[in-house]
């Protein structure tokens, strides 16, 4: 662990802790906050000849527990749209330290490898990123470390995975109401006749991504690169649900309880900046270039893991929005922003944006307009992307993937990795869920994205169909 212990900054400049907006914290904190970090930089800079004792790192290990005690405090007071950043950014500090203490007692032994991806992770969900994604390079490395250790050992249960009984409700589509579907559209004709228009299929702009090639995200794959790492996921059939929650969990821990042998009922991966804590998935996919055509600087790009049968309630998002799947299907429903009287929207202000309908066992007596409300569907297999133009309501379902190819990795088990990229601002629906900050994804150098004409998106989108041609 001595290479990974070595890469931490062990000064005071190192750690810029001076970009900390102190005047903003308690007197209390900070004094903490200072015995830490002067604990920590002795940790770091003891010669390896007189490691420090056991018992010192144990204290530093205890006022470090106080301090994010009390940051979370903090945190979890009033919104977290509302916490002030300095809070995020002190928990991520506070993290670093317990990770060093970690792989510091780790030195000679590997029990507390776990604990020390645990605390960076905690860090990159809760805190603020600082010292340039020191704290993601950091668990990637542990990741790696496990993972390798794990290799010698037989600690997970791909071989005794469950082969699933009964068939999923796959629905009967009506072929009448089927979204249009279109094959990789040039920039200019998604500008001019989808974008903003209509919601549309595309197919063959996913097929150089490295997931769904070289890199294909498989459960082994996904435990190679994520295994270890601590997510949110969120529990239960549907986030309108009174028994939905929310809960962290290592990637390995989902798969094997929620994936693989669903033993705990409904566990989602969902809408999670995935990609920001783990910066190496975010390599295998590729932003589509229609999202490069809004006027927005922030391009959101959500994760979506689980199992077959997690439902996405009817909601709408205000966003443009490309759902890509990358493994397995899913059922999708759609209904226009007209008809939303029909569709009887929740009351409350934070499902405003969520309908009341169970789509496919509604109740006709509570909601009867929902009947007649016109609607189209389809089936969204991996490798293929819908757009959807903002507020559009959708309703997904996961669908059984256990028609695929048996060489696929992911034939019996049954789950789907899907992607969604957003164009544009938070959604609304955050709100009920994780409340993370946004991701931002270096976009193409367009110096005034306001000043981006016509004519230039239609040079653009010559040379992206001559990129597809070359892919
Ligand atoms: O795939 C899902 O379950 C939901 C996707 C969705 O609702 C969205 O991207 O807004």
């Amino acid at each position: 662990m001595k290479e990974i212990c070595e890469q931490f900054p062990s000064t005071k400049e190192g750690l810029q802790v001076d970009k900390i907006d102190i005047g903003k914290l308690t007197p209390s904190i900070l004094q903490l906050f200072n015995e830490i970090v002067e604990n920590y930089l002795k940790l770091c800079n003891s010669p390896p000849e007189s490691p420090p004792p056991k018992t010192e790192c144990s204290s530093l290990l205890l006022k470090i527990e106080s301090a994010l005690n009390y940051v979370w405090e903090q945190l979890h007071t009033g919104q977290w749209k509302d916490v002030d950043p300095v809070w995020r950014q002190l928990y991520s500090y506070v993290s670093l330290f317990k990770t060093q203490v970690y792989l510091k007692l780790d030195e000679d032994t590997s029990l507390h490898l776990a604990d020390a991806i645990a605390a960076c992770d905690m860090g990159l969900i809760m805190g603020e990123p600082i010292l340039d994604g020191f704290l993601s390079n950091i668990a990637s490395k542990i990741n790696e470390k496990l993972w390798e250790s794990s290799q010698n050992k037989i600690t997970f249960k791909e071989n005794q995975m469950e082969i699933e009984s009964g068939i999923e409700c796959y629905p009967q589509l009506n072929t009448e109401n089927l979204i249009e579907t279109v094959h990789a559209p040039s920039i200019e004709t998604f500008l001019l006749d989808i974008m903003n228009k209509k919601p549309i299929i595309i197919t063959g702009a996913m097929d150089f991504w490295p997931a769904m090639g070289e890199k294909r995200w498989s459960v082994s794959y996904l435990r190679k690169v994520a295994g270890y790492r601590t997510v949110p996921i969120e529990i239960g059939s549907k986030y309108t649900d009174d028994a939905w929650s929310q809960s962290l969990t290592t990637v390995n821990d989902f798969i094997d309880d929620y994936i693989l042998t669903p033993k705990k009922g409904k566990g989602y991966l969902a809408q999670y900046q995935l990609f920001q804590q783990i910066p190496q998935l975010k390599n295998d996919i590729i932003i589509p270039d229609y999202c490069y055509l809004g006027t927005c600087d922030d391009i959101n790009v959500n994760a979506w893991f689980g199992p077959r049968g997690t439902i996405s309630p009817l909601h709408y998002d205000p966003d443009h929005n490309f759902l890509s799947q990358i493994v397995g299907s899913k059922y999708i429903r759609l209904y226009d922003e007209k008809v939303t009287s029909s569709l009887y929207p929740h009351e409350q202000e934070l499902l405003f944006n969520t309908s009341q309908v169970d789509v496919e066992q509604p109740d006709f007596e509570h909601f009867p307009l929902f009947s007649s409300a016109p609607y189209v569907e389809t089936i969204l297999e991996s490798g293929s992307m819908l757009y959807l133009p903002p507020r559009m309501w959708h309703y997904v379902r996961s669908l059984s993937t256990s028609f695929s190819n048996p060489t696929n990795c992911f034939a019996k088990i049954v789950s789907y990795v899907y992607l969604a990229s957003v164009v544009q601002n938070l959604k609304q629906k955050q709100k009920t869920r994780f409340d993370f900050t946004n991701i931002q994804i270096s976009r193409m150098h367009i110096t005034n994205p306001k000043a981006f004409a016509i004519d230039q998106l239609v040079k653009y989108s010559v040379s992206f169909v001559v990129n597809c041609v070359r892919i």
